[in-house]
């Protein structure tokens, strides 16, 4: 008899790719794919009166899980949620406003703490099972589940500047100045991040990605310290609870780091962002591992000729080895959802010769 683990590997393309298969045909999800291009999206969110109101409300969050792939057909569904649940769930404050994007509250590094953490983030467990019985119910039997943290670096980023930044300037000037206060920061990232994702992986979880957005932003010392250390040990702690549930890593900005971010993090499979080279990729990376990308969120948003040449390319160069199609950044929110549709025609019609 096949265990659970042998039977979702065989039935789902997503994961076959990840560990390492090549499949006959090339699996797909985009990062972001639920979100305000969709127009059921933004009705559940005017609903729910706020973005977190639809995190922490499991049918909800369920719900627009799933709403991509009723119309799309993806071989994954991300878990509905947000990299910002960390410092919240650690006790910073986290607001979403309207067109605005996430704004913290002052960071108090003596005040985090990992107390409440499990309480807080029960909701998105839930969530998880939510998405688990919600896919067996519409019959995506072939569709696995990612579940997802931003990685330490990146979520510091939003925790030390308050918001969004252009240059980093404050978050790097506190890993420059005080590298040891800075890495108490990161570690009691670390452990929530590990103890976050092997909860979604109880939950139901069955692959998992580390969205590491701001990686570009360091030189390779710092990239090192700050996000390869980490990643390193965020995926020996899962891999010792849960050795068969495959890790994906995106360091988005990587650039040449990325070979090296791929041979030293212990991840199964690396997230490319666009500005990957399809042909280096293909040499330096997808020779060891699986990737997953990367086609441009804008050549999507401009649709037609340019996405239909760019997108057979990223097959031509990478549909050879184990590969997830994917963008190289998340879906931009003026899509409109027909391009999703014609790339998800472009990728169902190809097949590998
Ligand atoms: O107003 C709205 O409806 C909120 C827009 C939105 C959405 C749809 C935010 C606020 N977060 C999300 C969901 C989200 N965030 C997902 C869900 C699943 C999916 O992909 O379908 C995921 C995986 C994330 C991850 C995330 N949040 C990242 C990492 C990936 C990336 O885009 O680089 C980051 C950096 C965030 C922070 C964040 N949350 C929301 C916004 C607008 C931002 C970016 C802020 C900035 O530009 O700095």
């Amino acid at each position: 008899m096949k265990t659970a683990l042998e039977t979702s590997f065989t039935e789902k393309p997503f994961l076959q790719a990840l560990a390492g298969q090549k499949t006959n045909a090339v699996p797909f999800w985009l990062m972001r794919q639920a979100g305000r291009y969709l127009p059921e999206y933004r009705a559940v969110r005017g609903e729910a009166g706020g973005f977190l109101n639809m995190v922490f409300d499991p049918v909800r969050a369920a719900e627009v899980t799933l709403q991509p792939l009723r119309r799309f057909g993806m071989d994954a569904a991300i878990l509905f949620s947000d990299i910002l649940t960390v410092p919240l769930a650690l006790g910073q404050d986290v607001r979403f406003e309207e067109g605005e994007g996430p704004v913290l509250g002052e960071l108090h590094p003596d005040r985090l703490g990992l107390e409440k953490f499990d309480s807080v983030m029960a909701p998105v467990y839930d969530a998880v099972r939510e998405v688990r019985s919600g896919l067996a119910r519409e019959g995506f039997g072939h569709t696995a589940l990612i579940g997802f943290a931003g990685a330490p670096w990146t979520v510091a980023c939003y925790m030390v500047e308050g918001r969004g930044s252009r240059d980093y300037a404050k978050v790097k000037t506190f890993a420059y100045d005080d590298p040891k206060e800075f890495s108490r920061l990161i570690d009691l990232l670390t452990t929530a991040t590990a103890r976050y994702l092997s909860a979604q992986i109880a939950a139901g979880a069955e692959a998992v990605q580390i969205f590491d957005s701001w990686a570009g932003a360091l030189d390779d010392d710092q990239f090192r310290r700050w996000v390869i250390g980490p990643a390193q040990k965020i995926v020996g702690q899962i891999k010792r609870e849960y050795p068969g549930v495959l890790v994906i890593g995106f360091p988005r900005g990587a650039g040449a780091l990325y070979a090296d971010y791929a041979d030293q993090t212990g991840v199964d499979a690396v997230g490319l962002d666009t500005q990957v080279p399809l042909s280096w990729a293909a040499r330096e990376i997808q020779t060891k591992r699986p990737v997953q990308g990367n086609l441009d969120p804008v050549c999507l948003l401009a649709g037609g000729n340019a996405l239909e040449s760019r997108t057979k390319k990223i097959l031509e160069t990478l549909a050879g080895g184990p590969f997830v199609f994917n963008l190289g950044h998340g879906v931009i929110k003026d899509t409109p959802p027909d391009h999703v549709a014609h790339l998800a025609r472009i990728i169902r019609n190809w097949t590998n010769s």
